[in-house]
């Protein structure tokens, strides 16, 4: 197994000692890559975020260590898996230490300007920041409620992608000048239950998209999966997810709607109704129109986010700030688009253990670099403390991406194995805890609880992960060796639960 040392500062980190750059992130909620043109999708166009990577980099191989909202936020701003920040899930009364080191800290401390806007979601209020504005919790698509700096929480009048860009465009022109800036844009997009703004209802109306070859999977091998409550045949719900039915009159994430978006909703989703009582007695035809909506629902949603992305980027460039800004486009986990028929995130298959993740910094970075080598998560912060020239603290857990950047390719040294480690069970969609390591080849996936079982993939042969090879005696060796690396990077990264289950069997 490699691991990476760095000994001399390299050009970005030289020059960022003269002049630090400013560091915009667009971070947002359950948008996965097979939504994203620039990662190949042909589901829709994302402008914003293609423009980006056109202008910059693309990571190929962008991953998670562990595919859930809060931990993974709080694994962006420490650097650290969630066994060592603290933040394992999303779990009521579990809340995030915000007294520990932190990249907005470090940053502040060598003179930025901080701030958080938008979907926050660790539970405890923000610390190390000079400003910032969270939605409370998951927030709301419409009229949402922001928390302020002063503990006050506000309702604001508008749809909840638009807010997020007023709020942090604004900051962006009363900032001090005199300091580089360190902007989070945290988006609510592209949350269950998918509301899209009223502008956006129908944009996918003459698509028929196609339907995930493994929509209908019957998890034959995979118990864990067998398990879990995430399909769009059985858990997805009509009022709130598909939109059928709804009383707009009522309280809660509808009642919310100006009375012109209710108008509009409820003609829109009346049509819809009509369409649900045609397949609602035939099982496969409801699943297949299940699936349509979630797709019309979940896209719309995009385009609107991808929209302000848009935005964000032209006055950006209009402020002059485009030289000397890196802006990242990254999510806090991938999603199922229906493949396992599925919607959701948590397991470690490819669709959510993925992440997008694209960079722009003019005169660093080569327009439209294309990078393969694997990242996770535990790498924004160091990286992005390196490019800004500041040491970066040595318990941080990950690596310095900046060097892949520089001359893409010639890094000879990049890790091979990705670690991972999911524990949220069982509320809210019954997903087995399980960890494992993820190679160029192979998957190896221990499940401890409530079952255990183990799981082989060969990445390579067998994309969509439908045949555990466990049980294959050909990969005897293959297994016993990824054991072996698996032991090695869990005590790599001092995961001690997971060397202490793997003792046990
Ligand atoms: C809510 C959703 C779940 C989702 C979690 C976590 N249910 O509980 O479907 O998995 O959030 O999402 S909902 O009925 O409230 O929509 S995360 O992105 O915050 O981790
Ligand atoms: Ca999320």
């Amino acid at each position: 197994m490699k691991w990476i040392f760095i000994l001399c500062l390299s050009v970005s980190q030289l020059i960022a000692q003269t002049r630090k750059p400013n560091i915009l992130v667009i971070f947002s909620d359950d948008h996965t890559q097979q939504t994203i043109s620039a990662y190949g999708s042909r589901l829709m166009q994302t402008p914003g975020i293609d423009r980006i990577a056109k202008e910059g980099a693309i990571f190929r191989n962008s991953f998670v260590t562990n595919s859930l909202c809060a931990p993974s936020r709080a694994v962006f701003l420490t650097g650290k898996y969630g066994h060592m920040n603290g933040l394992i899930d999303n779990s009521p009364g579990r809340r995030f230490d915000g007294s520990q080191q932190q990249l907005q800290k470090i940053l502040g401390q060598n003179g930025y300007q901080t701030a958080w806007i938008g979907k926050w979601h660790l539970q405890t209020l923000p610390q190390g920041f000079d400003f910032w504005r969270i939605l409370p919790d998951q927030g709301h698509y419409f009229q949402p409620d922001f928390i302020n700096m002063n503990n006050d929480t506000t309702r604001y009048t508008g749809y909840v992608s638009n807010l997020i860009s007023d709020f942090s465009l604004d900051w962006l022109k009363k900032r001090d000048t005199s300091k580089p800036f360190f902007l989070v844009v945290g988006e609510k997009a592209t949350h269950r239950e998918w509301l899209p703004d009223v502008r956006d209802l129908g944009a996918f109306d003459d698509e028929d998209f196609p339907l995930p070859r493994n929509l209908f999977d019957r998890y034959e091998g995979r118990i864990a999966a067998q398990k879990q409550d995430m399909t769009i045949d059985k858990t997805m719900r009509l009022y709130d997810d598909l939109k059928i039915g709804v009383d707009y009159s009522k309280p809660g994430m509808y009642g919310r709607m100006l009375p012109e978006e209710k108008a509009a909703y409820k003609k829109y989703y009346d049509k819809a109704g009509e369409e649900y009582e045609k397949v609602k007695n035939d099982s496969i035809a409801l699943v297949k129109w299940k699936f349509q909506r979630y797709m019309r629902d979940y896209l719309s949603t995009a385009k609107g986010m991808d929209r302000n992305i848009s935005r964000i980027l032209d006055e950006l460039d209009a402020m002059g700030l485009k030289e000397n800004t890196i802006v990242i486009y990254t999510s806090d986990q991938g999603f199922y688009m229906g493949e396992h028929g599925w919607f959701d995130k948590r397991f470690m298959y490819e669709e959510s253990f993925r992440t997008p993740f694209v960079i722009r910094y003019p005169g660093h970075i080569r327009p439209g670099s294309s990078i393969n080598e694997m990242i996770i998560n535990i790498d924004y912060a160091p990286s992005l403390l390196s490019m800004a020239g500041i040491k970066v603290p040595e318990d941080m857990q990950g690596s310095n991406f900046a060097p892949l950047l520089e001359k893409p390719g010639s890094v000879k040294t990049w890790r091979d194995v990705i670690y991972y480690h999911y524990y949220e069970y069982p509320q809210p969609h019954r997903v087995a805890r399980h960890f494992g390591i993820r190679t160029s080849k192979y998957k190896l996936i221990r499940f401890y609880y409530p079952d255990q079982a183990w799981e082989l993939f060969d990445m390579e042969n067998d994309k969509m992960e439908m045949k555990n090879l466990i049980n294959d005696p050909k990969y005897r060796r293959v297994i016993e060796d990824l054991k072996t690396q698996l032991k090695e990077t869990a005590a790599h990264f001092k995961d001690q639960q997971a060397l202490t289950l793997m003792e046990s069997k």
